[in-house]
């Protein structure tokens, strides 16, 4: 029943940020997926009999997928593979599965926030033991290898009913098709008070969620209309649809934007929140306050005691260096480690397995805990819920009481989308030769106190990691970071990350653009950013 099929390598399979993501007509050449993924195996060791955990955002291909990874993972030799029913599983979900399965590993099919459909795109993820994407020397070895392949060994088996509960084979592996809700569930009941959220959507709390037609209608709906109570119509767009319902699946300031408008509205809830297309990412806007995902890391950090999965304490905080300094300050006042890393999740996988942090977070509207080793968008929602039921309180007083004892970091995020990528990285280079030059020039009131390529050092594996961002440091603590996107299916993507700081609480209620209004000029002003890029204005402003 194994049949090997000779192939030829494919230029470019190197994952990015987050897995190898690429535009659906990519991935429909032949050979393209089986290729990838017959690298993935071709670069790991001692799976022979053990289990693998397979599921996806349910994006457009994510069926015809997995059945491919079934078929490839059966032929390699896994024992056994765990789907989500209808191929869906959010991405913390899998990586929950994995852990509680002891499972060898993950394959999550998924391009997360990038829009999906025929003309979207698609991506594919590997995920080790601890439920984490796989590091680096990982993904590095799989990109090594799918540069060389002559061929993949697959099962020649019929299609798996991906839509009925229950075991079966594909080849000689076991398959158990699984509710994808049922054990993430179990997970948050023992992280947050549901009793205590529960009283409060009785009291009259009212909340909008919008899943965005991705991956986390199902587990919104279950979780917060039904175990929860949340009046009938709390979660809106809760069908997981191919494309999205035509819409960019990415919950920020511009893709989001109704949700936006309601929160500033009259007739908005005590809360607003949305997730990503793999349910991964958080959106969290209370009536009239837009929380930063940096924010909304720091105040799940100075008040995650108050819920029961972290009632004795957390052990340290990590964030992706973009990510504003506003968790360093809970970090300081609670005499706790902060850890800095670079973006992406795969980076904070260590340190949670060694026990160095317990929250982690991103400034792209990623937040988690060491209860999986991916960010969770539900989880950090619900956190939010159960502290807001703790302390009776709204969105905007506990951020404004945060802000009054940590002081606020005003922070916006500029992203110029689908530029030229010869020009981006033009702007890259040039940028990475004036930072000698940089160290103690005055820009009006602003000195630079520190200018550097940003480079990790990882405490726990000792690898390095390095050209992860030009940082931009100013006496008094403002930042300028620039990074081009590993996420991107379409020319490059240049981030601009902006952060002031405030410790005075009378200046904490001004608009973030107008305080900021100097250090983006500056930003565009130091790194050329009309002439690289031609662009006078960035696409999306977070
Ligand atoms: C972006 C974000 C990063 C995040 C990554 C994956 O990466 O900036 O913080 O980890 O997306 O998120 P980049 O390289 O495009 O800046 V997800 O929700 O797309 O898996
Ligand atoms: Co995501």
């Amino acid at each position: 029943m194994i049949k090997t099929v000779s192939t030829k390598p494919y230029q470019g399979q190197r994952p990015g940020t987050s897995g190898l993501r690429k535009k659906v007509a990519v991935f429909l050449q032949p050979h393209y997926v089986e290729n990838f993924v017959q690298s993935i195996f071709d670069s790991l060791e001692g799976f022979a009999g053990k289990t693998l955990v397979v599921g996806g955002d349910g994006r457009h291909f994510n069926r015809e997928a997995i059945q491919r990874v079934l078929r490839i993972a059966a032929a390699n030799g896994f024992g056994r593979a765990i789907v989500g029913r209808g191929g869906i599983l959010s991405t913390p979900a899998a990586s929950h599965l994995i852990r509680k399965n002891a499972a060898f590993g993950g394959i999550v099919l998924s391009a997360s926030h990038n829009p999906g459909g025929p003309h979207g795109d698609f991506g594919i993820k590997y995920n080790v033991a601890n439920g984490g994407p796989a590091p680096e020397a990982i993904t590095e070895a799989i990109f090594k290898r799918t540069n060389s392949i002559t061929a993949y060994r697959i099962v020649e088996s019929p299609d798996l009913d991906l839509d009925r509960i229950g075991a079966s084979k594909v080849g000689d592996m076991a398959i158990s098709v699984i509710d994808p809700v049922t054990d993430y569930q179990t997970l948050m009941e023992t992280l947050v008070d549901f009793d205590r959220i529960r009283s409060l959507f009785a009291s009259g709390f009212r909340m909008r969620f919008d899943a965005m037609s991705a991956v986390t209608g199902p587990y919104a709906a279950e979780i917060l209309e039904g175990a929860l109570r949340a009046p009938a119509g709390t979660v809106v767009n809760a069908t997981p649809e191919e494309d999205f319902a035509g819409r960019h699946p990415d919950p920020n300031l511009v893709h989001a934007k109704h949700l936006y408008d309601l929160a500033m509205s009259v007739q908005a809830p005590d809360l607003c929140a949305a997730s990503d297309g793999d349910g991964d990412r958080n959106l969290v806007i209370g009536r009239g306050l837009f929380v930063t995902p940096s924010d909304s890391l720091a105040v799940i950090a100075a008040n995650a005691h108050l819920t029961p999965g972290y009632a004795k304490g957390i052990a340290g905080i990590a964030r992706s260096m973009p990510t504003s300094r506003a968790a360093d300050r809970v970090a300081e006042r609670l005499r706790i480690s902060l850890h800095e890393t670079p973006t992406g999740w795969k980076f904070f996988g260590n340190l949670l397995d060694a026990g160095l942090v317990t929250i982690c977070g991103e400034e792209s509207a990623g937040t988690g805990s060491n209860h999986v080793r991916e960010k969770d968008g539900l989880w950090a929602v619900l956190v939010w819920l159960d502290i807001l039921a703790a302390r009776r309180q709204s969105v905007a007083e506990i951020v404004r009481d945060h802000w009054s004892i940590h002081g606020r970091h005003y922070y916006s995020r500029h992203d110029y989308e689908e530029i030229d990528a010869d020009g981006a990285n033009a702007l890259v280079k040039a940028l990475r030769d004036a930072l000698p030059s940089l160290e103690g020039r005055r820009f009006g009131p602003l000195e630079v106190a520190q200018a550097d390529d940003f480079a990790y050092h990882d405490p726990v594996d000792h690898s390095d990691a390095t050209h992860q961002g030009v940082r931009i440091l100013f006496a008094g603590g403002s930042r300028l970071v620039y990074r081009l996107s590993g996420t991107g299916t379409g020319g490059a993507t240049l981030r601009v990350y902006i952060e002031q700081f405030e410790p005075d609480a009378s200046r904490h209620d001004s608009k973030t653009q107008d305080v900021l209004r100097d250090l983006i000029a500056l930003s565009c002003e130091l790194a050329g950013i009309p002439r690289h890029t031609g662009r006078t204005e960035p696409s999306v402003i977070t």
